[in-house]
């Protein structure tokens, strides 16, 4: 798999100095410092993120290099700290419009049929297996307006809206003790997460994208977002769910991107 140069603009979140005052500061990091920056685990975006710098001037990303060469318990803390909160934005700063992304053009998008889709759920889970879309439209609904980052260097800022992920998990009797929530597709992509993310606040199981149905670019039926990890960890067009303890991957993340990908 090789990566395309896709129509995207980047947000002004980060310098345009960035990229390179973090490549020439990447021989004077120290370890695990280092490591991050040098493998890409911790993107410019995920830095902003878990920094808590906003990276847009020059000043900025050099504190933040300050804190990283300093690269302590508190960082990591930050890193694994499934309590934290994404930031949440007003309406007035939505990126319209959002950028679309996937492993293909978007002439490529799966058209998911809604009248025959079927949420499938599996491993150790004990409810409800198969889900239609008017059920999981029946749970409780809720939105938010959060930043996605790509780990290929741009954000941007969107509403979505569905249900909490640990309310369906509940619903579907998840065994919430075990490790990981692995997510297939209607693509063939699929992602994984710890099971700390998948009962943060914030994870939600969406449905809409700003008020209306999730459209097929962005992942209709059901997306899982959470604004605590990376795009890619984001998956669109979920058809199947499944508790696991055995470490399933991710279509990414079995070609070296970090599976961590986020706080
Ligand atoms: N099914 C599926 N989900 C996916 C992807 C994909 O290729 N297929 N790409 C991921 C990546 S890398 C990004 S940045 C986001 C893009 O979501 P968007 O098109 O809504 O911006 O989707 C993520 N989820
Ligand atoms: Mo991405």
């Amino acid at each position: 798999m090789t990566f395309r140069k896709r129509p995207v603009k980047p947000d002004t979140f980060l310098s345009s100095h960035a990229e390179s005052i973090i490549k020439d500061a990447r021989s004077e990091l120290k370890d695990p410092a280092r490591r991050l920056l040098g493998k890409r685990i911790l993107t410019l975006g995920g830095i902003a993120l878990l920094s808590g710098c906003s990276l847009s001037n020059d000043k900025s990303v050099n504190t933040m290099l300050r804190k990283m060469s300093f690269f302590n318990d508190d960082v990591q803390a930050l890193l694994f700290n499934p309590k934290e909160m994404a930031p949440t934005y007003p309406e007035s700063m939505i990126t319209r419009p959002f950028p679309f992304n996937a492993f293909y053009g978007i002439d490529d998008v799966p058209e998911v049929d809604a009248a025959t889709y079927r949420l499938q759920v599996s491993g150790l889970a004990n409810g409800k297996r198969v889900w239609t879309l008017d059920e999981l439209r029946a749970l409780p609904q809720e939105s938010q307006i959060t930043r996605h980052i790509c780990i290929e260097g741009w954000s941007a800022i969107g509403r979505w809206g569905g249900v909490r992920f640990s309310e369906f998990m509940k619903r579907a009797g998840m065994d919430m003790t075990a490790k990981y929530v692995s997510l297939h597709c209607a693509d063939n992509y699929w992602t994984s997460i710890d099971m700390p993310t998948a009962l943060h606040a914030q994870t939600l199981l969406t449905l809409t994208y700003d008020g209306a149905v999730l459209p097929p670019k962005y992942g209709f039926p059901m997306k899982l977002r959470m604004p605590t990890k990376l795009g890619y960890k984001n998956p669109k067009h979920i058809v199947a769910i499944s508790v696991t303890n055995e470490y399933p991957g991710g279509y990414w993340e079995n070609q070296g991107y970090n599976w961590f990908g986020g706080s």
